[in-house]
């Protein structure tokens, strides 16, 4: 088993690649993100819990996310490993999952950084709110935010990923294609 974290910014690129990705190696795609507008988007109690902190660009706590990532885990059969989109987003949440993993004879091969300046990843997330319906891309203050969010929590992850020595910095900049291939190059490093 393969199990890969894609990290970045938001509005790296996480979402757009990690689809492609988990296609061509037959990964599972785990994206938090996604699982938490599901809950929004059937009008679950946690889903309603968790609307006001996600529309302010806030992280929903460790607890639930880490709940959500185990039970997909457990439950998935048949693929080569999984691809993590926007998990882990705090240094709390990566300890979990090298736990998780390793309690299950598996462990972090790989942590693709997608580097992206900020006016790039603004300009990215303005064009999706056309498009998206989602409140968190719909205003600047709250984009800033989740930009002061990501610096502020979840770019300390990246010191783990080091210090496992797992972690690859990918020039996110350029079109879809192009990333995908430098993606692909570091994946076949450690396949
Ligand atoms: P996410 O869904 O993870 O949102 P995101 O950070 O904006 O990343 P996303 O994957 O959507 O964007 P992408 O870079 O693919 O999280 C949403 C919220 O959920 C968080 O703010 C938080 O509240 C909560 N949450 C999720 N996970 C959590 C966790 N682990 N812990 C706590 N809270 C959590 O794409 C951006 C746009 O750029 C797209 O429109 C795409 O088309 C475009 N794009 C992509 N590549 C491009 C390129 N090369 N050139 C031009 N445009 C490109």
């Amino acid at each position: 088993m393969i199990n890969i974290l894609m990290f970045g910014p938001p509005g790296s690129g996480k979402g757009t690649q990690s689809v492609t990705l988990a296609e061509k190696y037959n990964l599972l795609h785990l994206s938090t993100g996604d699982m938490l507008r599901a809950e929004l988007a059937a009008g679950t109690p946690l889903g309603k819990k968790m609307e006001a902190i996600m529309a302010a660009g806030e992280l929903v706590p460790d607890d639930v996310v880490i709940a959500m990532i185990a039970g997909k885990i457990d439950a998935t059969t048949g693929k080569a490993g999984f691809i993590f989109d926007g998990f882990p987003r705090t240094v709390e949440q990566a300890e979990e999952l090298q736990k998780m993993l390793e309690g299950r004879g598996m462990k972090i091969d790989l942590m693709l950084v997608l580097e992206v300046n900020d006016t790039e990843l603004m300009d990215r997330m303005k064009k999706r709110a056309l498009v998206s319906g989602r409140a968190d891309d719909a205003d600047e203050n709250i984009i800033n935010n989740r930009i002061a969010v990501y610096r502020a929590k979840t770019e300390p992850v990246i010191v783990f990923g080091r210090k496992a020595g797992v972690s690859r910095s990918v020039d996110g900049v350029g079109t879809i294609d192009d990333i995908f291939g430098r993606l692909c190059k570091e994946i076949e490093t450690v396949i």
